[in-house]
């Protein structure tokens, strides 16, 4: 498979940007350019007993991210593509329409949870807006759509792995799994799964911000504190259409995101790359660090199977703050009743790929928690996102 080329949707970008058309040009090949140099790239590796290896680790400490090239097999690939494809055919209609194109019940109909969340095309819904706590102080210059555009795009599925058979798959990834152990320990706790869609042409931006809450003036705040996304790419991620971090600002602790666009003079932060990948490359990206993305005025499509894990003493005894989820405390018990949604993955993944070794989590074994993957366990994943951990 050859690399993706963006050099059209580079320029295509660009020159929607006016007299900045020239800085945004220079600033995405330099940024791509960076991105490609940093040596944080690769497949996953553990070292001979059983480790993630040395130096993907330290990468990732530096850093902030990872990519993990071609960590979803081409097979898997196929089922993602296929399964997408078959869940954005349930999508509803428009904004505030119960049903599909098809007429049948939209897939988030009559949920108690938030399901698909619209987004003015090529807008900007969140810079400078009270949401997720205000985190995203600047607001990022909103570009034109084409006449014949919808002017409303997707912009996130919420509670991603009770609409999708292979995002739950993918979540029971065994490699993956690992790496979420290594980084935040056996005993790792589940956060929030979604997609984020950036169609050609239409995605909406994600103003710069860091994630995470809870933690920013704790005496024990590490650079893992907050936890990590792991973010699969379906179509791959350019400059135009892809996640853009600052590398090392997971450790700096809470920046402030405008004075970081004000010492820039622009929305461009001249220290951020862009998340650079190939489909099926998986990233793993600290929630920590200042990122943010940009409208897709490009001809490539990103849709990203987003989700994320914590240290359980980041969320054990910790009172959420409503951003993902209602308000509350997590108990044992809470986390226990959403780490189910795990259990389900590694179990419903068993029955796809019988000859892969299966994760195993050890609180599962731990409490002989077991799981079966049927029509009741797909009815139990309703609203399930109802209890993330949101810190
Ligand atoms: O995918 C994007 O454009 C934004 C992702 C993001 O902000 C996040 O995962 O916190």
């Amino acid at each position: 498979m050859s690399p993706i080329d963006c050099t059209k949707s580079i320029e295509a970008c660009a020159s929607q940007y006016g007299d900045e058309a020239e800085a945004v040009r220079r600033y995405m090949y330099a940024g791509l350019e960076h991105a490609k140099a940093l040596p944080n790239r690769g497949p996953i590796r553990f070292a001979p007993e059983g480790k993630l290896a040395p130096e993907i680790r330290s990468a990732y400490s530096e850093y902030g991210f990872y990519v993990f090239e071609g960590a979803i097999s081409e097979r898997e690939m196929a089922d993602v593509l296929e399964d997408i494809e078959e869940l954005r055919s349930r999508f509803p209609t428009h904004p505030g329409s119960a049903v599909d194109a098809q007429g049948r019940p939209a897939l988030d109909a009559d949920l108690k949870g938030p399901g698909l969340l619209w987004a003015k095309a090529l807008g900007d819904p969140l810079g400078g807006t009270e949401a997720a706590g205000g985190r995203h102080k600047v607001r990022v210059r909103e570009l034109e759509v084409a006449k014949d555009e919808p002017p409303e795009a997707p912009f996130i599925l919420f509670g991603s792995l009770q609409f999708s058979d292979a995002a739950l798959r993918l979540y029971g990834h065994p490699e993956l799994l690992r790496v979420a152990a290594e980084i935040n320990g056996q005993d790792f706790a589940p956060f929030t799964d979604v997609l984020f869609i950036k169609d050609p042409g239409r995605g909406a931006a994600v103003a710069w911000h860091q994630d995470g809450d809870t933690h920013w003036s704790s005496p024990d705040l590490d650079e893992d504190t907050h936890g990590f996304n792991f973010m699969a790419q379906v179509y791959g991620s350019t400059p135009v259409n892809g996640v853009w971090v600052v590398p090392g600002s997971h450790r700096q602790g809470q920046l402030d995101v405008a004075e970081l666009a004000a010492a820039a003079g622009s929305e461009r932060i001249p220290e951020a790359v862009p998340l650079v990948c190939e489909p099926g490359d998986v990233v793993i990206c600290n929630r920590q660090l200042v990122h943010g993305s940009f409208p897709n005025a490009g001809f490539e499509p990103r849709l990203t199977i987003n989700f994320g894990f914590h240290r359980r003493n980041s969320v054990l005894g910790v009172r959420g703050t409503g951003v993902h989820s209602p308000v509350q405390v997590y108990d044992d018990a809470t986390i226990a009743q959403r780490t189910r949604a795990l259990g389900l993955a590694i179990e419903a993944r068993r029955h796809q790929y019988p000859d892969e070794t299966p994760y195993e989590y050890q609180p599962f074994r731990e409490r002989k928690e077991t799981f079966v993957w049927n029509e009741d366990a797909r009815d139990e994943l309703r609203d399930y996102n109802l209890l993330d951990l949101s810190i």
